[in-house]
């Protein structure tokens, strides 16, 4: 079994894994331990990673970057729709309203889904923990935003299993940070003393987090998340581009936004810019040869007037550190420390911000980009029943809180409760009993759509089936289990009827301890109970379809691969063993089923590639052949049994 974490950023990758020595980020065949979060799609392959940065320019128009903020959202989304003019890539309404990336892919125009996108990149991230670990890799813990809503966790999900990952845990950025922290950590304030809490914060490329931990020995707890959904490295980089573009205008002529390629070389400059800026306070150049209409262009910047610059985006740091302090009612003096991740809190002006707020220095001794991928394989160590690893209980929060409704006889027909608060614990799971007569559904929804970063404040609307009133004409009770699972996403996820008991008359009641499912209580019924709609519903469909598409290929290529390896048989180990004439046959029978393969071969179902292979593999005299040379090897082998 594997053990592998995956932090999925928005512009970066990282992925570690368990060994011997413990848990260590893996390189790609770059010798790169990061992954670009970035698709490339062309008329002969597809390039993922590094091999597709390296299209960005090239090909804009089907090399796909920035996307992880799309899981989840409809076509119209405000979110997509204003990000989509400054795409270099065209986006697309998908017939169930969702989001596709519109590229060409094989000469032929595509609009795949963001899981489809995703599940291309999370493949490669596989393909490299494989040749790294030289074995499948299958079990993984995948980071996601902790803003992150239930549409966002189960379309992430999905793209985990059209890549044919078994994702453990869908693990909160931060959260993954925060068990890199601790688990090693032998100093930790054993359960009976006070908690060491601990502010985590992460700025990367598209998102600012904050969360506030407490530590004990063998725990962590999480007391607090807050967050800039839209404050990261790349507004920084925006800024740059915009300012240059402006510059250009005048001083050379140049209109750099009508101009995708030169736009795009620009932002990659804008981004070197910035980060030698971080370690450089004095004047630095901007050049760019060949930029536009053969003109090479210049400029200079330094850190000062680039802060100045970017004072919008400065002054945002502060708001989520106060938050989220607020939220765990803590006070400054009741921090132990500060720890940042993520490349942008490299800038400098960010840090100060940071270590102003809080009054103190912020620590960096977690590896600024690697700290998510470590968290996230510990925690797939520690969920791996095949590693052994510290014991150590991780207790994350709900973000947003969440309320069912249901239709009701009393209360103007409708009841409400509030099932998690906001930072209630999670994962967790509550028992929700009522009093009904008949089927009934529940509706589930985020219970501040004004606080709520995505536009559809719906979960889902479950549905109760098989209740029916006791004997006597009252009404039944009916256990419902509702739960936030170890993803972070929300459902019903049982729901048993219970025989009355005389005296209780309320509509709904809830226990908030986790109760046991299967109590063996004789009197307990097992309820259908099933989900309606799941809004922008997991894409189960495609990945069937996904699945189909792949094993049709791999039919396909089961054949030509036969053709190939028989042929190199053929003028290699077979030679000896076939006499000229067979030889002969057997070539032109691998020729006429190439031909085929690229004629009326070329798209046929799966059984018509099943049953060509059988044929090709029945000819009897390919099995005198193997049985032959089988035992002339033996025959060699034993005489060097002999020998030795
Ligand atoms: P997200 O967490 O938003 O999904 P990500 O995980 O891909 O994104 P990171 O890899 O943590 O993001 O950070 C990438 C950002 O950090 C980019 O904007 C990059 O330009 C910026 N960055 C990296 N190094 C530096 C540096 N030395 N100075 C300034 N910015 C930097
Ligand atoms: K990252
Ligand atoms: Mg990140």
């Amino acid at each position: 079994m594997s053990v592998v974490g995956i932090d999925v950023g928005f512009q970066n990758c990282y992925i570690a894994v368990a060994r011997s020595g413990g848990i260590e980020t893996i390189a790609n065949e770059y010798s790169d331990r990061c992954t670009p979060a970035c698709v490339s799609l062309a008329s002969k392959n597809r390039m993922i990673g590094n091999a597709a940065k390296s299209q960005i320019i090239t090909n804009f128009k089907n090399t796909v970057h920035g996307f992880k903020k799309f899981h989840g959202r409809a076509f119209d989304d405000p979110f997509i729709q204003a990000e989509k003019p400054k795409l270099p890539y065209s986006l697309h309404k998908l017939a169930n309203g969702n989001t596709g990336i519109k590229v060409r892919y094989l000469d032929e125009d595509k609009a795949f889904t963001v899981e489809q996108i995703t599940g291309m990149l999370l493949t490669k991230l596989k393909e490299t923990s494989e040749s790294a670990l030289k074995k499948p890799v299958v079990d993984c813990v995948i980071s996601v935003p902790s803003f992150f809503t239930d549409a966002e966790r189960r379309s992430v999900f999905d793209a985990t299993q059209i890549a044919g990952l078994n994702c453990l845990r869908l693990i909160n950025d931060t959260t993954a940070v925060a068990l890199a922290y601790g688990i090693y950590k032998q100093d930790l304030p054993t359960p009976e003393e006070r908690p060491r809490n601990v502010v985590f914060v992460d700025m990367g490329h598209s998102s600012f987090q904050v969360s506030i931990t407490a530590f004990n020995k063998g725990k962590l707890k999480v007391l607090a998340t807050a967050f800039d959904l839209y404050l990261g490295g790349r507004n920084f980089d925006e800024t740059l581009v915009d300012y240059f573009c402006e510059e250009f205008k005048g001083k050379y002529k140049l209109n750099v936004r009508d101009n995708p390629r030169a736009l795009l070389r620009l932002h990659q400059e804008c981004e070197k810019l910035k980060k030698l800026m971080s370690a450089n306070s004095s004047d630095l150049p901007l050049n760019i040869e060949c930029f536009m209409n053969d003109i090479d262009v210049s400029s200079r910047m330094n850190r000062m007037q680039f802060e100045d610059m970017c004072a919008q985006y400065l002054m945002r740091v502060e708001m989520p550190l106060k938050a989220a302090l607020e939220q765990s009612k803590l006070s400054r003096d009741d921090i132990y420390g500060v720890e940042i991740v993520g490349g942008a809190t490299r800038m400098p002006a960010i840090k100060e911000r940071i270590a102003k707020f809080f009054g103190k220095d912020i620590s960096t001794t977690l590896n600024a980009d690697e700290a998510v991928a470590r968290g996230c394989a510990l925690q797939c160590a520690i969920l791996s029943p095949a590693f052994k690893v510290r014991e150590f209980s991780i207790t994350d929060v709900v973000p947003f809180p969440i309320t069912l409704r249901w239709k009701s006889p009393t209360e103007d027909g409708l009841g409400e409760c509030e099932v998690f608060s906001k930072n209630h614990a999670a994962p967790f799971s509550k028992v929700i009993t009522f009093h009904k007569k008949e089927p009934f559904d529940l509706e589930a929804f985020y219970s501040c759509p004004q606080e709520l970063p995505y536009p559809d404040h719906r979960i889902g609307c479950f549905s109760v089936h098989n209740v029916v009133p006791q004997p006597d004409g009252d009404s039944s009770k009916v256990k419902v289990k509702v739960r936030v699972n170890v993803h972070g996403i929300f459902s019903v996820s049982s729901a048993s009827l219970i025989e009355k008991q005389k005296g209780e008359g309320e509509d709904m009641q809830i226990d908030s301890e986790p109760m046991v499912q299967n109590e063996g209580r004789g009197e307990e019924q097992f309820l259908w109970c099933y989900c309606i709609f799941v809004c922008f519903s997991s894409q189960r469909q495609m990945i069937i379809q996904d699945k189909l598409v792949k094993e049709l290929n791999d039919a396909k290529n089961a054949v030509e691969e036969y053709v190939y390896d028989l042929r190199d048989k053929l003028c290699g180990m077979y030679e000896k063993y076939v006499t000229e004439e067979d030889s002969n046959r057997l070539t032109l029978m691998l020729e006429d089923t190439e031909n085929w393969l690229y004629e009326d071969g070329e798209d046929q179902p799966k059984q018509v590639y099943e049953e060509k292979l059988e044929g090709l593999k029945d000819e009897r005299y390919l099995h005198l052949v193997a049985e032959e040379m089988n035992t002339v090897e033996k025959c060699v082998n034993e005489s060097m049994g002999w020998m030795n």
